[in-house]
C-alpha cells in the first residue's frame, strides 16, 4: 500500500479506511492532504478487494476546514487558473464506492463540505459541525451553500452559515445531516461494521444504488424515477439479481460474485 504523509491508509476486511491524520493543524485540509486523499480514494475505488471506504479523522477533528494559513495569500489568477478547488476537493465525489464520513470532534467548513459530499457521515457524540467561513471574510467555497441546505433546510442552514454556529452531533441528527449518531469511543467500529455490510453486497447494485440516490439531488422527480427504473431494470442483465432471488426463494444466504 502507498506511504503518504498527512493520511493513514489501511483495509479492515473488506473496508479501506482513510485517516486524515494532521493532528497539529486539526487535520486542516492543504494540498497535500487532498491530493494524498485523491489518490487514496481512486486507489480503493479500483481495488477489487475493496467494497466500501470510511473517511475518517482524529478524535479531536475531523478536520477544521481547508488551510487558512496555506489560503491566505492565495490570489484570484492563481486559483482561478490552477481550477484549486475542483481539481483537488472533488475527487470523492468521482468514487463509485459507497464513501462513510465518520465524524468525530470538528467538521468546519471544507471539512463539514467534505464530509458531505461523502455519501453518509456518522458522527461521534462529540461531533460538531459547522460553516465558519463568515468568520474570515468569505463564504463555504467546496459546496457548503449547497448541501448544507438540501440536508438541513434553508433557515438552518442560513443561521449557520450566516453567524458560524456550530451543530452539536444531536441536533444533526435531528435536522438530517448525519445518519446515525454513535458513543464517541466506537465511531470507526461501527462505520467499518456499516462498511462491511455494504461489502457484502452486489457490487453492481451497490453502485447503481448510490448513482440513483445522488441524481435525487440534480434531477426532477420525474427524470429521477426514469434514471431509477433503467438502473433497476438493467440490473436483470446481472447474475447477482438470479442468485440473490434465487437464494430468497431456496432460503439460503446468497453468494454474490459480483458479476
Ligand atoms: N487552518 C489552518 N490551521 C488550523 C485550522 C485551519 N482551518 N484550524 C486549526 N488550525 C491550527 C491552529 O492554527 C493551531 O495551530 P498552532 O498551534 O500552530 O497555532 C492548531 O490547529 C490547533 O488549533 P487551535 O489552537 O485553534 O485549537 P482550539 O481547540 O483552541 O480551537 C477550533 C479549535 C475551534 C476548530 C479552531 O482551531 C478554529 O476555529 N479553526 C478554524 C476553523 C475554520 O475557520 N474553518 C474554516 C476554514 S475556511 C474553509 O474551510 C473554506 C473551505 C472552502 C472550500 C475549500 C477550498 C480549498
Amino acid at each position: 500500500m502507498a506511504e503518504y504523509g498527512m493520511i493513514l491508509v489501511e483495509t479492515q476486511g473488506r473496508v479501506g479506511v482513510i485517516r486524515l491524520n494532521r493532528p497539529q493543524a486539526l487535520n486542516a485540509l492543504c494540498d497535500r492532504l487532498m491530493d494524498e486523499l485523491g489518490q487514496a480514494l481512486l486507489a480503493f475505488d479500483a481495488d477489487d478487494a475493496v467494497g466500501a471506504i470510511v473517511l475518517t479523522g482524529s478524535e479531536k477533528a475531523f478536520a477544521a476546514g481547508a488551510d487558512i494559513k496555506e489560503m491566505r495569500d492565495r490570489t484570484y489568477p492563481a486559483v482561478y487558473r490552477d481550477d484549486w478547488i475542483g481539481e483537488k476537493w472533488e475527487t470523492v465525489l468521482r468514487v463509485r464506492k459507497p464513501v462513510i464520513a465518520a465524524v468525530a470532534g470538528f467538521a468546519l467548513g471544507g471539512g463539514c463540505e467534505l464530509a458531505m459530499m461523502c455519501d453518509i457521515i456518522l458522527a461521534a457524540e462529540n461531533a460538531k459541525f459547522g460553516q465558519p467561513e463568515i468568520n474570515l471574510g468569505v463564504i463555504p467555497g467546496a459546496g457548503g451553500t449547497q448541501r448544507l441546505t438540501r440536508a438541513v433546510g434553508k433557515s438552518k442552514a442560513m443561521e449557520m452559515i450566516l453567524t458560524g454556529r456550530m451543530m452539536d452531533a444531536a441536533e444533526a441528527e435531528r435536522s438530517n445531516l448525519v445518519a446515525r449518531v454513535v458513543p464517541t469511543g466506537q465511531l470507526l467500529d461501527e462505520a467499518v461494521k456499516l462498511g462491511e455490510r455494504i461489502a457484502s453486497l452486489s457490487a453492481p447494485s451497490v453502485a447503481m444504488a448510490k448513482e440513483a440516490v445522488n441524481v435525487a439531488h440534480e434531477t426532477t422527480l420525474r427524470e429521477g424515477v426514469r434514471f431509477e427504473r433503467r438502473l433497476f431494470l438493467s440490473l436483470f442483465a446481472t447474475e447477482d439479481q438470479k442468485e440473490g432471488m434465487a437464494a430468497f426463494v431456496e432460503k439460503r444466504k446468497p453468494n454474490f460474485r459480483n458479476a
